[in-house]
């Protein structure tokens, strides 16, 4: 589907897990856009669309909208055909709790600038590892005990159909295996994620589907 209001533009690249949220996001509403790398673009250039440069960013409008959860709340507003949050005000609140565990308190404690700056800016390198997994090691059993008193044991998150809490949880499950974080302790959480990777809508928005995904060799 086009966007009545122009076309959109997200600026993004292969490995952004919060711009893979966006991505799915966009799959699930069925929404066309414009994918730019930041990769591509002239040094400095960036840094002009996302003062921050920070991905992702979304262009709308002659607009920029920066931060994936503020993305993802006008997608939401402008889009709601397919809603991504459930109608009911405390499961809307319990999605949103969810994605805000992940973005705030696990992704922002271990992205590659946070670990980079532990291992060269503090020379920490060895507290590293035990760092991530101790960020995500409390995110994970948080989320899977959360999961473990919803009302319904649905197929997703929070519903029958995958939403804001799922499009959060993947990204984050790729990240944890990435990094060596271990996820036995977390059944639910692994079950939701391998059910949400094999929808069209989260196969497209994997790293490996993007347009500059490294080609082998
Ligand atoms: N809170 C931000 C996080 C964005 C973020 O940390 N993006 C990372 C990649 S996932 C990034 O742009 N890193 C580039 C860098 O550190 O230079 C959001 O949700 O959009």
């Amino acid at each position: 589907m086009t966007n009545q209001a122009g076309r959109m533009t997200l600026f993004t690249r292969w490995q952004n897990s919060a711009g893979e949220r966006v991505r799915i996001a966009l799959n699930l509403k069925g929404l066309d856009y414009d994918y730019v790398s930041v990769d591509g673009l002239e040094p400095g250039a960036f840094a002009r669309i996302n003062p921050q440069g920070l991905m992702p960013a979304l262009g709308l409008d002659g607009q920029i909208v920066t931060q994936s959860l503020a993305i993802l709340d006008l997608l939401e507003q402008m889009f709601p055909a397919r809603p991504l949050l459930p109608a009911a005000p405390i499961l809307r609140a319990q999605s949103l709790a969810f994605g805000a565990i992940i973005a705030s308190e696990m992704h922002a404690l271990t992205v590659n600038r946070v670990r980079r700056f532990l291992e060269d800016g503090l020379s920490a390198p060895m507290a590293v590892q035990s760092w991530v997994e101790h960020w995500q090691g409390l995110g994970f059993a948080s989320l899977e005990a959360l999961l473990a008193r919803r009302p319904a044991d649905w197929a997703y998150c929070y519903g029958d159909e995958p939403g804001w809490a799922d499009l959060h949880l993947v990204p984050q499950v790729s990240a944890a295996q990435r990094l060596g974080v271990p996820l036995d302790l977390y059944p639910r959480l692994t079950a939701i994620s391998a059910r949400c990777s094999a929808l069209p809508a989260f196969i497209a928005a994997r790293p490996d589907m993007q347009p500059d995904f490294p080609k082998p060799g």
